[in-house]
């Protein structure tokens, strides 16, 4: 039951001030964003009757999430993330842009920095005892079925445990372990030698989990593999595959599955001929498609703060 607070001139005229509205200097773009955010915070509180006691909450809340540097996995969690790509397909859509392997999140857990080498790379840097060897192999065309030569193929990806390294909680890995970057060469093909990654789980005393556990949802997402895909000619592609028969792959709490990112595993032989640290290995084919320049400009890069390192 609303209070009816929300509409007096009064709190009008307060949304105004705090944003500065009627005032030339700042910044317009973000006076005219974060009125309407202020605005639709004070209307909910209006509507739903959220009490002081529940606002003090939020706000240490946001606190709690600052403190655990976890802002960034929240969205991804919330489904933030996944809306951001939502729009992006749609502006594609409507500008009539078609095929292309399709965008899902990034996520958090990208670090720049890693060495690129050419057509293949070995990115296992350090041992992990309970992972099979993993070729991920395939290659890079435009939506004409072409090779991209000069393409590079940037690919991070989780541990055994579901860690990341360079935020990994234990700190044993080295700074670019699972992380590389190849370049395609005149066929469009790359080819990473790895190790099989689990599924991630959130920190299950950090505040991401604790919004969830608010939620009954879970914090974990099925086994999967980031990559960046550039090219000079092309739009830069941020996707990933999702490792086919993991039980979380239409369970992701990030949502980040999508029916043509399922990448199927097929065991092989012949790994120590290929310099892996068994013969009997796994090998997942897996193709990029690059969409074209927008008259002449890549419409979907996205700068946002990230993690960087020397190898
Ligand atoms: C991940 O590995 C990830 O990809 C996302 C989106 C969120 C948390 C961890
Ligand atoms: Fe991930």
């Amino acid at each position: 039951m609303s209070i009816d607070a929300f509409a007096t001139a009064e709190t009008q005229d307060l949304l105004r001030a705090a944003c500065n509205l009627d005032g030339q200097n700042g910044n317009p773009r973000f006076k005219q964003i974060f009125h309407r955010v202020l605005s639709d915070l004070f209307k909910a509180i209006d509507d739903l009757d959220i009490t002081p006691e529940e606002v003090w909450t939020g706000i240490n809340y946001l606190n709690r999430l600052g403190r655990d540097g976890e802002a960034a996995l929240l969205a991804a969690g919330i489904g933030l993330e996944r809306y951001l790509d939502i729009c992006m397909d749609t502006a594609d859509r409507k500008a009539g842009i078609q095929g292309g392997t399709p965008r899902t999140i990034e996520g958090p857990l990208y670090v720049a920095g890693a060495p690129v080498r050419d057509r293949v790379a070995r990115i296992d840097i350090d041992p992990d005892p309970d992972a099979d060897p993993l070729v991920i192999h395939g290659i890079v065309t435009g939506v004409d079925g072409k090779p991209v030569a000069g393409a590079v193929v940037e690919c991070w990806h989780a541990n055994s445990k579901g860690f990341y390294s360079h935020f990994d909680p234990t700190g044993e890995q080295s700074p670019f372990n699972l992380r590389g970057a190849v370049r395609t060469g005149a066929d469009g093909k790359y080819e990473l030698h790895t190790l099989m990654p689990v599924g991630y789980g959130c920190p299950p005393q950090g505040a991401t989990q604790q919004l969830l556990d608010l939620l009954a949802r879970h914090g974990n997402r099925p086994a999967h593999v980031h990559f960046f895909v550039s090219s000079d000619h092309h739009r830069k592609l941020t996707t990933q595959f999702n490792i086919a028969g993991d039980p979380l792959i239409w369970d992701d709490f990030a949502y980040a599955t999508r029916e043509e990112l399922i990448a199927g595993v097929t065991a092989k032989t012949g790994g120590i001929a290929l310099g892996l640290k068994a013969d009997n290995y796994r090998d997942i084919e897996f193709n990029f498609e690059l969409t074209p320049l927008v008259q002449g400009k890549d419409n979907q890069i996205v700068n946002r703060l990230r993690a960087v390192a020397r190898a």
